[in-house]
């Protein structure tokens, strides 16, 4: 990418925050001013809403940058802060989680039952040697015990390392090698699409090939035949026998509380670390502001999985330290209907929803009649995380599931973050559909160019963060060159210019005329374009305007006349007749709509129309992979994806139907 990214995209639209929700908000535009004014004591006070067994210090030690030191000198438990403290408080008997699962099953757990588990799970761990400092691998179904795991680690001062059920043999066991890991807590398996899905055999098989680990731990779910060797143990006869006393001991505010593994788009996994002060401060502030949690009455739900870090931070750490009410749930958006969403909104009173584009463009190809059948008006906020919102799909989340005046949150940041970092504030921030708006009080981002310069408004190039933030990653496990390599190398001190450090996050953004930011995607799959350097989630944003399409996913392939050109890879949207001729005029209505709204040089070379997208198990598109299908190359690495049957099917589709002109 050279100096500047194109800002082809023009949003007039704004949406000002309803009255009664900003007159009642937890966090005014005063906190803007506060950080800008302060910004350490800002995060001090921040930092304040926790119960810390013994006072810091100093706020930041940035005297090893890149490494930090937040809250030096200061203590905590951070199961003591998510649990404990709620109990003692006389909350003991709010429900902490109501989980739903896929069959239909149902548990409410209160604070008080959450620290009988925990308590058990923590004092199950230490007699099975786990001690401060080891690693434990949790590869598990969205149940109730992920949470209790991660918890019962981290009371103990182990670090989790969750991986995705679902993810392979090889992923899990290079994931269990890397951490070293002791102890594996798994289930024999966990309810996918209407039929048990088996977890327990490939930890089997990983197993076989890492002899750090001692024991495994598994959780009842589906009740199925498993295979039983010596190293197993069932939670029931360990866990739920185990005294459900134990007290949570202090640990200092940098002591590690987990690693996470990030695949990025290439290369081996980074196995992202995280702290506990600093962690727990901002996980817990952001979700209190951000979402403007009334814990007294809100239900929350996050319909992340416990396997990505939307799952670390805003199920378990942010709304426990909070002491919400949330839901949880097992299984897939599709069974045994596509309503089961927004039933559960209904059933539960759900009042904050936290989710990904992926699944609001999905919802949108089934049909606005579908959550239309369902009362969804206890929703009051709405969240967004994962990839860029297209600004259609914005508007078709806010009118037909936030019945046209529930604000849109939608929230940029990280596995590396920690914590979101820029985002509108529910009851201050006037957002635009498609925008993330402006950073959080307290946090320094920035859209530059290849010169670190900020970029006038108007403009597009890298973004960056200017200083540290408290759940910024301490490092990659076992690899501290890599760290500094990829994130603190590209601007700044690190690269010799100058004497700040600067964070690069691999995304491209720009700044829009009044200031606010847009993602416009990783700077990876940025296309250069006759010289133009396009951004894949404008021509996308563009194709989701079309009213046939609901999700696009574009690539640059190479081209012999402009050096790459767009390939538009198209899903329409459920009621559009896609046969014969009706189709090719649908790819050149779409090739003209782009041309339309972006300019002539953003009009796809290429247009298939399909009926998936390959995405990650957190639902991110993998460009990679259409790439290769668009320059006819066999496929790279596909251990991430979700579910491998969609490549074939695109790939045929791409040899058959060579639509150019
Ligand atoms: C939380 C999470 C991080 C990457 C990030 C960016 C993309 C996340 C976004 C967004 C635009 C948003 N991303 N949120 N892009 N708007 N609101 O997703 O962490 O899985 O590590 O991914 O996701 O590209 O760099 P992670």
């Amino acid at each position: 990418m050279s100096e500047t990214l194109e800002n082809l995209y023009s949003e007039t639209r704004t949406f000002p925050p309803p009255a009664e929700l900003a007159a009642n908000a937890n966090v005014t535009a005063e906190a803007y001013r506060e950080a800008e004014e302060d910004r350490l004591g800002f995060w001090a006070q921040q930092a304040l809403r926790l119960s810390w067994a013994k006072p810091w210090e100093q706020v930041l030690d940035w005297s090893n940058a890149p490494f930090a030191k937040w809250f030096v000198g200061g203590e905590l438990n951070i199961a003591y802060n998510c649990v404990d403290r709620h109990v003692e408080a006389g909350h003991g008997d709010k429900v902490a989680i109501h989980w739903e699962g896929e069959p239909g099953d149902t548990r409410a757990i209160t604070y008080a039952d959450l620290l009988t588990s925990v308590s058990q799970a923590a004092n199950t761990l230490t007699e099975l040697g786990v001690t401060a400092g080891d690693r434990v691998a949790i590869y598990l179904p969205m149940i109730p015990e992920a949470a209790v795991a991660m918890l019962a680690c981290a009371r103990i001062g182990a670090l989790h390392s969750v991986v995705f059920g679902g993810f392979s043999v090889d992923a899990l066991a290079t994931r269990i090698q890397d951490a070293d890991a002791k102890l594996v807590i798994t289930a024999d398996g966990g309810y996918r699409r209407g039929k048990p899905s088996a977890l327990k055999p490939t930890v089997d098989e990983a197993v076989a090939q890492c002899p750090s680990i001692e024991h495994v731990l598994v959780v009842r779910r589906t009740g199925e035949d498993i295979a039983w060797g010596e190293k197993d143990l069932w939670w029931h006869e360990t866990v739920e026998q185990a005294s459900d006393k134990h007290e949570a001991r202090a640990f200092d505010s940098e002591h590690p509380l987990f690693i996470l593994y990030t695949s990025g788009t290439t290369g081996k996994p980074k196995g992202i670390l995280h702290t506990t002060g600093g962690f727990l401060t901002q996980v817990s502030y952001t979700h209190h502001a951000v979402f403007d949690l009334k814990p007294e009455s809100d239900v929350y739900w996050c319909t992340a999985d416990i396997g990505w870090v939307t799952g670390h931070s805003y199920i378990v750490y942010g709304p426990l330290s909070n002491g919400a009410t949330q839901v949880m749930y097992e299984g897939t958006p599709d069974t045994p209907h596509r309503g089961r969403f927004w039933e559960i909104v209904d059933k539960y009173k759900v009042s904050i929803l936290y989710t990904a584009p992926t699944l609001i463009r999905t919802m949108m190809k089934w049909g606005d009649d579908i959550p239309a059948k369902y009362d969804l008006s206890s929703l009051r906020i709405l969240g967004s995380v994962g990839e860029p919102i297209n600004p259609e799909a914005w508007m078709w989340y806010r009118e037909h599931v936030g019945h046209d005046n529930a604000p849109i949150v939608d929230t940029w940041w990280q596995t590396e973050t920690g914590a979101m970092m820029i985002s509108p504030l529910p009851g201050v921030t006037a957002s635009k559909p498609g925008s993330a708006m402006t950073p959080l009080p307290g946090v320094s981002a920035d859209v530059v160019n290849d010169e670190a310069e900020s970029v006038p408004d108007g403009g597009g190039g890298f973004l960056v963060l200017r200083e540290p933030w408290p759940s910024m990653l301490r490092g990659i496990w076992g690899d501290e060159q890599r760290f500094k390599d990829t994130y603190w190398s590209r601007f700044g001190k690190g690269a010799g210019a100058g004497d700040e450090w600067v964070y690069f996050a691999g995304d491209g953004a720009k700044r829009d005329e009044d200031g606010a930011l847009w993602l416009l995607g990783r700077v990876d799959d940025v296309m250069l374009v006759s010289g133009h350097n396009i951004s894949t989630t404008e021509v996308e944003s563009a194709l989701v305007s079309h009213p046939s399409v609901a999700e696009a996913a574009v690539v640059g392939a190479t081209d012999p006349t402009t050096g790459q050109a767009i390939v538009a890879f198209t899903i329409p949207r459920g009621n559009v007749d896609t046969s014969g001729d009706a189709g090719e005029q649908l790819i050149q209505d779409l090739r003209n709509h782009v041309a339309k709204k972006l300019g002539p040089i953003a009009k796809p070379r290429q247009i298939m129309l399909v009926a998936e997208l390959p995405k990650t198990r957190s639902g991110k598109i993998m460009r990679r992979l259409l790439k290769d299908v668009a320059e006819n190359r066999s496929l790279g690495d596909v251990t991430t994806l979700q579910d491998s049957a969609v490549m074939d099917l695109i790939s045929s589709g791409m040899q058959a139907g060579k639509s150019e002109d």
